[in-house]
């Protein structure tokens, strides 16, 4: 199975022989460290969180270590990993929102900014060697997109790297990255599942790592099980009986098993189902069979997380390195209620042609016993499993047990710091780092009490605190701009599901927390609040134009299209001020219009648009420079023959006012003659 990813995994193996000096040497008692990770997993999914999907050797770590019953990501992807790898709240490290949208704010910056150092970064310093396969996304999208890697794992402290930098992936047709290099995205022919390619990169590193010479970290994030619906055909087989049950029955099912196991205690109320989702019994059968799919093809991309830790764990064991290991798992973020597919009617099979998401219908089956999902600071948005192992440093005495005290993801850096005798720095590569908003979970593992304190949330306008019992929520579930008035106060001992706001009982207990959070997200930078919309915000960040090309060609469209012969490039050696875009005209089209470089933004109604640019050429030639319509480009508000001359120079076309809507800025060279432009340090200033 999956030959084409052992390959991959052993090309990059030499690179683990070259190992530095630095660092303890034979029989360092410091442990090994793996960070897993899951990705959209909701809260319940795990056997040994209360799910009926078969996670034997996840609820094997469960049993032989500690569970935590109440421990916080950060509701999304980008943010929850930043705080993950940093232990910084997420504004801090420049990752207040989503790698789609630089901002260009230090809080939101679409990557990890450089006043943040992560675990690798630390472990490399403590003399481990580290390790990183999966999901990254901590990378801004227009640098992905220009092939800039600044912020890859391997510049933030990995030195070994075998995943994808973005945000999600296709199962079967993925397109992975080693270390620095991206590879050919697999086919059909080549066997590939990414869930497994992971697991099998994993094992390979944990082999060939040499524990009598350094400790290893290695962060191990799948992407998995994260939209789209993929996975192989005889997991889902397995699952679509016990799926047949509906989310009503399943959702009392695994309520019970959690009180069983003492996850919570007697007396907790099950949150009821989301009043937007439909009773089973209300289904017809063509709907019941679809959603039996759905989640059948779901429970087999959990069934091949477990799968893929099962090798992990017997690699340790075959290695001897198991006893020794500290194995941290969690996800991050709630269950993911968003839809994806349109295909009613079609069979939803998991294969590689489909793109489909499970619904809320099923993630709020994930999010048992708790309210919502991803995005929110519900319970159901924030909470996650967390489970470590590590024999030789838990009490037999505590195998299964629950940690009951809350913990937030920043303190995976503080444990990792603990457990490393690393030091966090003060300074990194000459800047100045945030303190470090984590605390050590290690006390934890031996039965002791950890001192969180007051812990805040800001993802999307949901606003959160926690502070022992207490929790207050702000939720912001539409775009409309958020009421900062609209308290929810919660008792989280007597009342862990949310469901009896008492903010009209303690208004001045939710006030203070409010006043909490205020000061914090004024310190941390999560002030002015931007607006939610993920459209919204990922268009409006391109009101900040890549012109000086420091992105490469990032977010640039590069069009050509009939018989235009048009080369796009960035020019380091020949450039205007030391790198541009180089457009070479090698064959003349026929009309103008088939060849082009576009950037697409949003404009407001009425708006005022300034442009100005600076180029070089090998002859005197022209170029048409339009802001266009994106849906209509015939719909001008700007259509410019632009003459350039040999000597180069400074073109400013001055301001005029543009329509309102998506719009494009377009530099064309359909009919342009032969010839090379360098173009640079193009302002576009929209009022
Ligand atoms: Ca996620
Ligand atoms: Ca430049």
């Amino acid at each position: 199975m999956n030959r084409f990813h052992f390959v991959i995994g052993a090309t990059m193996l030499p690179l683990a022989a070259c190992s530095s000096t630095a660092g303890p040497k034979e029989n360092s008692p410091r442990p090994n460290i793996i960070v897993i990770l899951t990705d959209d997993m909701g809260y319940s999914d795990l056997g040994c969180y209360g799910g009926e999907i078969e996670t034997p050797n996840i609820d094997n770590l469960a049993a032989n270590g500690l569970r935590w019953s109440q421990f916080y990501n950060n509701a999304r992807s980008c943010p929850s990993r930043a705080v993950l790898m940093t232990g910084l709240y997420p504004h801090q490290a420049g990752m207040g929102w989503m790698a789609c949208a630089d901002e260009q704010t230090p809080a939101y910056h679409a990557g990890l900014n450089d006043r943040c150092v992560t675990i690798g970064e630390v472990l490399t310093d403590a003399g481990y060697e580290t390790y990183m396969v999966g999901k990254w996304h901590l990378c801004s999208e227009r640098q992905c997109d220009g092939a800039v890697l600044e912020t890859w794992p391997v510049q933030r402290g990995f030195r070994h790297f075998y995943g994808i930098p973005e945000g999600a992936s296709h199962y079967f047709h993925a397109r992975m990255v080693s270390g620095e290099t991206r590879l050919p995205v697999t086919k059909d022919e080549d066997n590939f599942y990414i869930t497994d390619a992971l697991a099998d990169s994993a094992a390979a590193y944990v082999r060939r790592h040499d524990y009598a010479d350094k400790p290893l970290f290695m962060y191990y994030a799948f992407n998995a099980p994260h939209w789209p619906l993929h996975a192989h055909p005889e997991d889902i087989q397995r699952y679509r009986e016990r799926y047949e049950a509906g989310w009503d029955v399943l959702r009392e099912q695994r309520f019970a098993k959690q009180i069983a196991m003492g996850l919570f205690p007697e007396g907790t109320e099950l949150s009821p189902r989301d009043a937007t989702v439909p009773a089973w019994d209300s289904l017809t059968d063509e709907q019941r069979h679809e959603f039996v799919n759905r989640m059948a093809i779901y429970a087999a991309q959990v069934d091949a997380i477990d799968k893929g830790i099962g090798k992990l764990v017997q690699a340790l064991k075959e290695t001897g390195q198991f006893d020794n290991t500290v194995i941290m798992m969690m996800d991050d973020n709630g269950a993911c209620a968003e839809s994806l597919g349109n295909r009613h009617g079609d069979e939803i099979d998991g294969s590689a042609a489909t793109y489909e998401s499970y619904r809320k219908n099923w993630a709020n089956l994930s999010s048992t016993p708790y309210r919502e999902y991803k995005h929110y600071t519900t319970e159901g948005g924030i909470a996650t499993p967390l489970i470590v192992s590590w024999p030789n440093g838990i009490r037999r005495k505590d195998y299964g047990t629950f940690v009951r005290e809350y913990g937030y993801f920043a303190d995976i850096m503080a444990t990792c710091v603990d457990l490393a005798g690393a030091t966090y720095p003060e300074t990194y590569k000459g800047q100045s780092i945030h303190p470090l908003e984590g605390v050590s979970l290690v006390p934890n593992f031996k039965g002791k009490h950890v001192e969180r304190g007051m812990t805040f949330w800001e993802p999307e306008i949901n606003i959160a605190v926690r502070d022992g019992k207490w929790k207050l929520n702000i939720l912001n579930h539409e775009m409309a701009e958020p009421d900062l008035t609209r308290f929810e106060l919660y008792d989280m001992e007597k009342d862990p599901t949310e469901l009896h706001n008492l903010a009209d009982l303690y208004p001045e207990r939710a006030q203070s927390l409010f006043n909490a959070w205020e000061n914090w997200a004024e310190r941390v930078g999560a002030y002015p609040l931007s607006n939610k919309g993920y459209g919204f915000r990922a268009q409006t960040a391109r009101r900040y134009i890549n012109g000086d090309f420091n992105d490469n060609l990032g977010h640039w469209i590069k069009y050509s299209e009939g018989n235009a012969d048009v080369v796009y490039s960035i020019d380091t050696a020949n450039a205007i001020d030391g790198k541009s875009a180089l457009v070479e005209i090698r064959k003349q089209g026929s009309r103008p219009g088939e060849a082009a470089m576009q950037w697409k933004f949003p404009a407001r109604e009425s708006t005022a648009m300034k442009l100005s640019f600076s180029y070089k050429t090998d002859r005197d030639t022209y170029v048409w420079v339009r802001v266009e319509n994106q849906n209509n480009p015939a719909r001008k508000s700007l259509d410019r023959k632009v003459m350039l001359s040999k000597d180069g120079g400074r073109i400013d076309l001055g301001e005029f006012p543009i329509l309102g809507g998506p719009k494009q800025l377009c530099f064309y060279f359909g009919d342009t003659p032969e010839s090379k432009i360098w173009l640079d340090e193009i302002r576009m200033e929209l009022n």
